[in-house]
């Protein structure tokens, strides 16, 4: 594993937020098979505009290097393109900062066409502006750093031919992902015709999405394909869609997404906001919380101002307290989530419920009928199961009795049946 030593300049009063920020850039250095050595921090009003720390913390930090035998530097903040070159001339190593660890991070779990366009489109807009740094800490540090891909050799030329390819591989990448993009508009659009209720879980990285949707599944009637679920960060690149049928024939669909995390590099979001778009045609989102970490009011609001760029407005939301199976003591949970819940999709507690939740959430609009119905226009219970649902059927001698429920919006069309 590559050795690194952290950099970080913490310009928060709350310090304990800033210690757990560096413990999770450890860990999403670790998802790259960096192993952190030394942590090196600073306190300082502002982030230095040239080199990011203080000049005296420049000194501290090649001592450390020299010590220890660091091969690179990750920074915990998203570095501009002349820090970089500031930091490089100074300190003649490797340097990485949060945003690439995370880009690295996205590219390695990257899988299908559509994620791998949108992670190379984001770090190839990161690199264009830094593609001089970048190129001569990998040259100076031949070996170390290999496998993240910039360019190599040196001179003017060089550099504006890589970033004129760069352009280029951008814009091709971007035409591509579009036709990918209308694709996936228009399976939405076929799901929306079906009327089928959509449910999109949200979440911090690691808070349980997927299992979620997992133990969903494990309540529902019909087919079930699980999800991937695992203890690592960003598990879920893409999003899949699953349809639940709960025992009462209540039908709708829940969607996984990718999980976020502090300081998600703007770019990324920007790459994937047409995979994110289908949270903003939500009917309800379910938002998933690790509730054992210790942030995870910081984790809920993380993940809101992303909710928020992406254009999430104003949907309805339920807060999943998940994993209290690992809770020793009962969780208090502070009013101002109003719609809550607390589950452990591992264990099973309450996914019951929160289907209930769900389905009340859901039906709002809802109205229960009872309906007689000739054999002969039976069609109409299609219709039903499609645009609400069907509970319970009983076959008399002329007639089908149907026990249902639909949108009030809907209940003219089976008027004659009641
Ligand atoms: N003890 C316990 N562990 C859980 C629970 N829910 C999820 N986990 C574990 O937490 C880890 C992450 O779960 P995932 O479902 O992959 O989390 P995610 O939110 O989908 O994560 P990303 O896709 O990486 O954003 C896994 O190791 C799960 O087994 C729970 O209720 N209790
Ligand atoms: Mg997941």
């Amino acid at each position: 594993m590559e050795k690194a030593i952290i950099i970080g300049v913490n310009t928060i009063s709350e310090s304990h937020i800033f210690l757990d920020e560096i413990e999770e850039l450890k860990n999403l250095c670790l998802a790259c098979d960096i192993e952190v050595i030394d942590v090196i921090t600073q306190n300082l009003n502002d982030i230095n505009s040239s080199t990011y720390v203080g000049k005296g913390k420049i000194e501290e930090i090649k001592i450390a290097i020299n010590s220890l035998d660091a091969e690179t530097l990750v920074f915990n903040d998203e570095l501009t393109p002349s820090q970089i070159n500031n930091l490089q001339e100074a300190l003649e190593i490797a340097i990485y900062d949060r945003t690439f660890i995370i880009l690295e991070i996205f590219k390695r779990r990257a899988k299908t066409k559509e994620a791998l366009m949108q992670v190379e489109i984001a770090t190839l807009k990161y690199s264009l502006p830094r593609l001089m740094g970048l190129r001569q800490g990998l040259s100076r540090q031949r070996g170390a750093g290999g496998g993240f891909a910039h360019g190599r050799g040196a001179g003017e030329t060089k550099l504006e031919l890589d970033r004129r390819i760069t352009n280029d591989r951008i814009v091709a990448l971007k035409k591509e992902l579009e036709a990918a993009t209308i694709l996936r508009k228009q399976q939405r659009k076929t799901r929306k015709t079906n009327n089928m209720h959509t449910v999109c879980l949200v979440g911090y990285t690691n808070s349980g999405k997927s299992s979620t949707l997992n133990a969903l599944l494990n309540h529902s009637k019909g087919i079930k394909k699980e999800v991937f679920q695992k203890d690592m960060l960003f598990a879920t690149l893409e999003t899949s869609t699953r349809a639940i049928q709960t025992e009462t024939n209540f039908r709708f669909l829940v969607t996984d997404t990718v999980g976020f995390v502090n300081k998600l590099p703007h770019h990324l979001v920007e790459a994937f906001k047409s995979t994110l778009e289908e949270i903003t045609e939500a009917d309800l989102i379910v938002h998933v919380v690790d509730a054992t970490n210790s942030n995870y009011k910081l984790q809920i609001e993380t993940t809101e101002q992303v909710l928020q760029s992406i254009g999430v407005l104003n949907i309805p939301t339920i807060y999943a307290f998940n994993k209290i199976d690992l809770l020793d003591e009962y969780l208090y949970i502070q009013p101002q989530y109003i719609k809550a819940i607390r589950i452990s999709a591992t264990t099973d507690k309450n996914i019951d419920k929160l289907i209930e939740m769900i389905q009340k959430e859901l039906e709002r609009d809802f109205i229960e009928i009872t309906l007689s119905i000739p054999y002969k226009e039976q069609e109409i219970i299609e219709f039903l199961k499609d645009n609400g649902y069907v509970k319970a059927i009983n076959y008399l001698e002329t007639r089908i009795e149907v026990l249902g429920k639909l949108p009030q919006r809907l209940l003219s069309k089976v008027e004659k049946y009641k």
